[in-house]
């Protein structure tokens, strides 16, 4: 099994689900500021020219999310519920959320402060980042409600949902968002750290 990879938050998640798990692969990283996702041969992996890139014989996968429940299914994991429908809707729900929602809040903090420092993309665009600060406290707020009395965002357990959800915020301390008002978010956020497959998600 090949993992394409470059140090950014999708490709984050499968890293550290793949090292959470124990699954071995050879983790192949590419470099977004060299051209190595845009030539023809990665292209016919992934049209979208982006990664994660899964690639287990003759099964090649992209998206993140797709590429977690494959990982947990192979290695007979409750991280991805296969076996209950009812908890997959949960699951699901905040898969969903994230993507529709949450990385709209956090993605502009996130990209201002992580992934042009990361990549040297240049300076910080301070607009942006307080033209997203109102969709940040909209959806902080939800999320944090959520985690009010939860240790967790679904299942009562670790899920791929806390992957898929911590991913962008997992940097909230350097990427400036203002947590301030949102315990239960960085108390979880914390908790996670703890897992050192997620503390440490970058292949060696
Ligand atoms: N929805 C996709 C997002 C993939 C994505 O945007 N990957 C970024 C890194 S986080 C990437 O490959 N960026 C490099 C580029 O666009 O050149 C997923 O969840 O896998």
């Amino acid at each position: 099994m090949q993992i394409y990879w470059i140090k950014a938050q999708a490709p984050l998640r499968v890293l550290a689900l793949c090292k959470h798990l124990g699954l071995q692969a050879e983790f192949i990283q590419l470099d977004p500021t060299n051209g190595s996702l845009k030539t023809d041969e990665f292209a016919k992996l992934n049209p979208n020219m982006k990664v994660p890139v899964l690639v287990d014989g003759d099964t090649v996968l992209w998206e993140a999310s797709a590429i977690m429940v494959y990982l947990c299914n192979k290695a007979g994991s409750s991280l991805w519920p296969a076996n209950n429908p009812a908890e997959q809707v949960e699951v699901i729900k905040w898969l969903s959320w994230n993507d529709c929602h949450w990385m709209e809040a956090v993605g502009t903090f996130y990209f201002e402060h992580i992934v042009k420092s990361t990549f040297s993309f240049g300076q910080l665009d301070i607009p942006a980042i307080e033209g997203s600060l109102p969709t940040f406290h909209h959806y902080a707020g939800i999320l944090n409600q959520h985690l009010q009395d939860r240790t967790y965002a679904a299942c009562n357990r670790l899920t791929i949902a806390d992957f898929q959800l911590a991913s962008m915020a997992r940097y909230w301390r350097e990427a400036k968002m203002p947590m301030g008002d949102y315990p239960n978010i960085t108390s979880w956020l914390d908790r996670l750290m703890r897992l050192p497959a997620w503390a440490e998600p970058w292949p060696a």
